[in-house]
């Protein structure tokens, strides 16, 4: 996937080009989207106080992330129309040295749509610049009305989001395994292009109230001339704090914050959103009575990432989601926010709240590193990882999860799409479908972090064998 090729010296780095990529649409959202600037200030003097008070934190997240960086914003997310979009964002993505990881069917929730997220898949490339793009391709094959599917998808097979420059650059990269600095200027600022608001739809106002009464999603890919951003996120280091203080933006918090609920050992990832704002959109209509239709798609979301689970730990977190969610549901308007809390706090007691013993029971991935400097004691050599744990020679430290949550996800979309239509969808993932639209197989995450727990491993054992 993510083979070392030789890069010559003119060439930016991928990780170069993703960070500069992420700094760019960061800063587009923040003038498009004036709240959002003020949820990424909340967000780091918060992490800055938090670093400052706990030292103890500090070191750990400095065993294995970039404290520099921690709050620059780490994910985003955008809505796909058709195939051909998505096989071309997986070669744009590239460029940036993001690849596909993991397949999230949304339909159980009630969203036609089913993702994926770009992101950097090795530690080295992870470290430099996690930003991700969780990306969604709308599935009008669940959609049941015909003659509506019919015209959304004709609207669809019309537009083309990427300008001949973008297809240039691309193909240039592809060509000579790289962009020079010059072009990576060029290559970010057209990106960056593509996912900007359009005020103008590329539809009338009446197949856009159609289109929101079947589904809110719908309307919101087929209308527009292109893929808006639909958030950003950085990540913050108190959840439950920021969550009291997001009003401060001038924006509404989402009513509960989605993901495990509070602990001390945190796991996964938990999020909260300001709800999206209203936007005057102008639709094609030449009569202009129609014109007052505002939509809503764009809002601020945060994150707090914890330990990436093993497949049992994972299997414990969905068991025990489901079992809270089957004595509450939050409710978007939050009137049942305290029975949610009170019943996830409960059920989660079960899973251990301690890094050690998460990493005894196999619940979790870990990165290991020597304590000290390397001792080549002849008496160290051949030992195993837990002796050398036990002497306190190695220590270990949680590996972030870098990926996300069907339910979770779900709970996002939902927040800001209001009302759902009338269908309900069954469960019905189609991965194969989605990697034939993708023009390649999307990583398996568990797979990785195993990969990443195994070779801390190896270095450890090498320091003190060789
Ligand atoms: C994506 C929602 C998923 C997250 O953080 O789980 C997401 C969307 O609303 O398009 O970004
Ligand atoms: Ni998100």
């Amino acid at each position: 996937m993510n083979q070392a090729v030789f890069i010559s010296p003119e060439l930016v780095s991928a990780d170069s080009i993703r960070s500069q990529f992420s700094s760019a649409m960061s800063a587009m959202y923040r003038s498009e989207v004036p709240a959002y600037g003020a949820l990424l200030d909340l967000v780091s003097q918060s992490n800055q106080a938090q670093l400052q008070t706990n030292p103890s934190l500090k070191q750990r997240l400095g065993q294995v992330e970039n404290i520099e960086t921690l709050s620059d914003q780490r994910h985003g997310a955008i809505r796909l129309g058709k195939a051909s979009e998505l096989a071309m964002m997986r070669r744009i993505f590239a460029i940036m040295g993001m690849y596909p990881v993991g397949y999230y069917d949304l339909s159980v929730a009630n969203v036609p749509v089913h993702s994926t997220a770009f992101r950097a898949v090795e530690t080295q490339s992870i470290r430099n610049n996690p930003f991700r793009v969780f990306t969604s391709l709308l599935r009008l094959e669940l959609i049941d009305n015909q003659p509506l599917r019919d015209r959304a998808q004709q609207v669809l097979e019309a537009r083309n989001i990427f300008s001949e420059q973008v297809m240039e650059l691309v193909n240039i990269a592809e060509e000579k395994g790289g962009l020079t600095a010059t072009q990576v200027e060029l290559f970010i600022e057209s990106i960056v292009n593509v996912f900007r608001w359009h005020t103008e739809a590329a539809i009338s106002s009446e197949l856009y109230k159609e289109l929101l009464a079947e589904h809110p999603l719908v309307a919101d890919v087929v209308s527009f001339k292109g893929p808006h951003i639909n958030h950003l996120t950085p990540r913050t280091l108190d959840i439950d704090e920021m969550q009291t203080q997001i009003h401060t933006t001038g924006a509404v918090a989402k009513a509960v914050i989605e993901g495990p609920p509070k602990r001390d050992c945190p796991i996964l990832l938990r999020q909260t959103a300001f709800l999206a704002i209203k936007e005057q959109v102008q639709f094609t209509d030449a009569d202009q009575s129609n014109q007052n239709l505002a939509h809503a798609a764009r809002f601020g979301e945060i994150e707090q990432r914890g330990c990436a689970l093993t497949q049992k730990g994972r299997d414990l977190y969905d068991k025990l989601l489901l079992e809270a969610r089957s004595l509450t549901r939050p409710l978007h308007d939050g009137s049942n926010k305290e029975q949610y809390l009170a019943d996830t706090a409960q059920v989660f007691a079960e899973f251990p709240d301690d890094y050690a013993q998460m990493r005894e029971l196999g619940l979790g991935y870990f990165s290991y590193s020597l304590s000290g400097v390397a001792n080549t004691d002849e008496n160290l050599k051949n030992q195993d990882i837990e002796q050398l744990i036990q002497r306190g020679l190695v220590r270990f430290d949680p590996i972030t999860y870098e990926d996300f949550l069907p339910v979770s996800a779900a709970g996002i979309f939902q927040s800001n799409l209001g009302e759902q239509g009338d269908q309900d969808f069954s469960q019905n993932p189609n991965q194969q479908q989605f990697e034939d639209d993708l023009g390649a197989a999307v990583a398996n995450e568990f797979e990785l972090y195993q990969q990443m727990q195994q070779s801390s491993i190896d270095r450890c054992l090498e320091a003190f064998n060789s």
